[in-house]
């Protein structure tokens, strides 16, 4: 090993290269990867969704949909039902805001606990919540609110926001960096705030069950930090999701140009957004940074360098397709694929395939029936569920 990172060394050092030990270089995903070699097809669960976002599964096996306008839907025994559920926060609609995702506790069968993600406010000033009410089957209530950003923004764009539970039952919450330039914040433009411990923006947060901050956050000690900040420096999280085997966390976060990417997450670590990016500006595509690494700062797995926007992500733990088991299946808006990152035992990944959708992927997520789901973003919508297909005949 000594002689291969010698021999890396010099090479590197002859090339011209900054070899860093102990660093792993990004996977750089540039083209349409090549196609998924698994034989699948895609089944049409309903396609009466209105810009479907999220899903879960409550313990009898029905599925339940956020649409973002703000509406939860419920799909029992594989059919939509033509009634929303009722009693909803209301949420501020608009852009990328609405209602977005949502988490059925894991003792919901004893606590009827349902969590929402969703923008809240108006154009001038709003902000990420997070909600939780009792499900009876038909409607919501005993609505209350578990998590607010601390602070407002103004737009309509950058509010994250997925969940994940932890074994620990604390939750996950991804928080957009507040948006784009011009948008600002305390006289600079808003995303430099992913760097700001002291604010919500560009990060994941961990609170308990009922909103209260854990005991054990990774910033408790730091005066400055928010309470509920575990990891800092995304820009936008949008794929979010735990290995339940391994127990790794993975998320997928948007870039702005480009340099969308996969992560592999750490309690109390920075992701480097927007100091260490290879993504660049809208527009002109002039540069952002002009680091893509940086000392301290946790360098991505993957870097998406085509158009690819990811959206929900899935660890695949199942016996439907056991060539998959503990691949990640990353949606894709703009790209309207989904890409199966084949990691091996130890999460490197080995290779990247393409699930082509046709559709803007909304959101993957893996059903208590070992198949993958995934929501189309559109008007109708569409929820899919993946089966297995047999192989062409030749
Ligand atoms: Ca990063």
């Amino acid at each position: 090993m000594r002689h291969l990172a010698f021999a890396t060394l010099t090479v590197g050092l002859l090339l011209g290269l900054a070899v860093r030990p102990g660093h792993t270089d990004p996977l750089i995903s540039r083209a349409a990867p090549p196609a998924e070699p698994v034989p699948w097809t895609a089944t049409v669960i309903t396609d009466d969704l209105e810009y479907p976002w999220g899903l879960d599964w409550l313990p009898d096996g029905s599925i339940l949909v956020t649409e973002r306008p703000g509406r939860v839907r419920v799909i029992r025994d594989g059919r939509l039902d033509p009634t929303p559920v009722s009693g909803t926060p209301d949420v501020y609609d608009a852009g990328q805001g609405g209602l977005l995702d949502i988490a059925v506790h894991p003792d919901f069968a004893d606590n009827q606990w349902v969590y929402f993600s969703y923008a809240a406010g108006w154009r001038r000033a709003n902000h990420t919540e997070v909600a939780r009410a009792r499900f009876d089957g038909t409607r919501l209530s005993d609505l209350e609110v578990v998590f607010r950003n601390a602070d407002s923004k103004s737009g309509t764009a950058h509010f994250g926001s997925r969940l994940a539970w932890l074994p620990d039952g604390t939750m996950l919450v991804s928080i957009g960096d507040g948006g784009n330039p011009p948008v600002s914040f305390a006289g600079d433009v808003i995303r430099k705030q992913a760097q700001n411990r002291g604010t919500h923006f560009g990060s994941v947060v961990r609170i308990n069950a009922d909103g209260s901050v854990p005991d054990d956050n990774p910033f408790l000690n730091d005066p400055d930090a928010r309470r509920e900040l575990w990891s800092y420096g995304h820009r936008n999280i949008q794929g979010l999701a735990r290995d339940p085997v391994t127990g790794v966390l993975w998320a997928t976060e948007h870039g702005a140009r480009r340099g969308d990417e996969l992560n592999r997450l750490d309690a109390g670590a920075n992701f480097g957004w927007p100091a260490a990016t290879f993504s660049r500006n809208y527009g002109l595509g002039t540069q952002i940074s002009p680091h893509t690494s940086l000392p301290n700062m946790v360098d991505p797995v993957v870097v998406w360098m085509g158009g690819y926007a990811p959206s929900g992500l899935a660890v695949y733990r199942g016996s439907v397709f056991p060539a998959w088991d503990g691949d990640l299946f990353a949606g894709g808006l703009v790209s309207a694929r989904i890409s199966r990152i084949d990691l091996d035992a130890a999460g490197h990944v080995q290779a990247e395939y393409a699930l082509d959708m046709d559709a803007r992927v909304r959101d993957v997520a893996l059903g208590p029936d070992g198949h993958l789901y995934v929501l189309t973003d559109e008007d109708p919508g569409r929820l899919l569920r993946l089966d297995p297909a047999s192989p062409a005949k030749s």
